[in-house]
């Protein structure tokens, strides 16, 4: 995988991401943003569940036993998640670029999720994000992209403490096949690589691309990232944040990321007179709901 600058010219970012199914941008999150980002979602982390799935082995190979933590509600919790690492220009650019040709309704956010795999967490089976819209696999490599995932480590990444493994070319292969159909036998064996990162990197990736969290071997480090998961505004999100968010929250957001959130109706760039999904009574969602249109 190729490691930019969020400098670099932009066309040359998106171009390493089509060819290689991913990109990873050095220090995407300055160590301040980490830092603060980090300690506003720590008494939520504390606070968060423990698992009861680890004596279901097809659970545990999704999610992870009760050593591997995952929080959903950044929005809620973090202002800097809400001034600065929603709002990264980056972001908005690639996913305007990966998600939005074709119909042109542009991209929401299918998750964000806090993936802390504590010390003995075990390896995540390889799967590709793309397998939550059951049948975009039949679509085949050539297929619009989906979804795309913004992977921040928010600690190192390094092969012992869990760094997501990644099956370098698996975007090309002529058959995609979904874990859950019929005759699927799983990808052990198949040759996978670590994702290694400093703190405040991230890798950009294609929902085509295999991929699954690795096994933390060490005894003392914490592996902690920050997915954020973009899809096609045409399609079903994993979270329903426009059903759990709280609306002071959101009034609190850019226009921009109330959008994110699905308290805005996409505009159909080229003719906007059209209906448009999610809509309210005809009107845009956020206009229905009374919601400032903040910069
Ligand atoms: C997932 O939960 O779907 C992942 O791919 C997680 C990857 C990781 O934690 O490294």
């Amino acid at each position: 995988m190729q490691r930019l600058s969020a400098t670099a010219d932009f066309d040359a970012i998106f171009q390493a991401f089509q060819e290689d199914g991913g990109v990873i941008i050095k220090g995407l999150l300055s160590p301040s943003e980490v830092a603060s980002f980090n300690r506003e979602i720590q008494p939520a982390m504390d606070k968060l569940y423990t698992r009861t799935i680890q004596n279901d082995d097809k659970a545990v190979k999704i999610m992870g036993d009760n050593r591997t933590k995952r929080f959903n509600n950044a929005v809620c919790e973090s202002e800097t998640f809400r001034r600065t690492i929603i709002e990264k220009d980056l972001v908005h650019k690639m996913s305007d670029a990966a998600l939005n040709q074709h119909s042109g309704t542009g991209y929401w956010l299918s998750s964000t999720q806090v993936i802390e795999l504590e010390p003995g967490a075990p390896a995540q089976f390889l799967h590709r994000d793309q397998e939550m819209i059951r049948f975009w696999n039949s679509l085949g490599p050539s297929a619009p992209e989906a979804m795309m995932n913004c992977f921040v480590a928010l600690t190192p990444f390094t092969e012992a403490n869990g760094a997501t493994r990644l099956v370098l070319g698996s975007h090309r292969w002529p058959k995609f096949v979904g874990c859950r159909e019929p005759g699927f036998e799983g990808y052990e064996g198949v040759e996978s690589v670590p994702l290694e990162m400093d703190t405040g990197d991230c890798f950009f990736m294609s929902a085509k691309l295999l991929h699954g969290g690795g096994h933390n071997s060490t005894t003392t480090e914490k592996r902690r990232g920050l997915s954020i998961t973009l899809i096609r505004h045409d399609l079903t999100p994993y979270q329903a944040y426009a059903v759990t968010t709280p609306l002071d929250i959101v009034a609190s957001l850019s226009f921009r990321a109330q959008g994110l959130y699905g308290f805005r109706s996409p505009h159909w760039a080229e003719d906007n007179w059209c209906y448009s999904s999610w809509a309210a009574d005809e009107v845009d969602v956020g206009t229905r709901l009374g919601l400032p249109t903040n910069g």
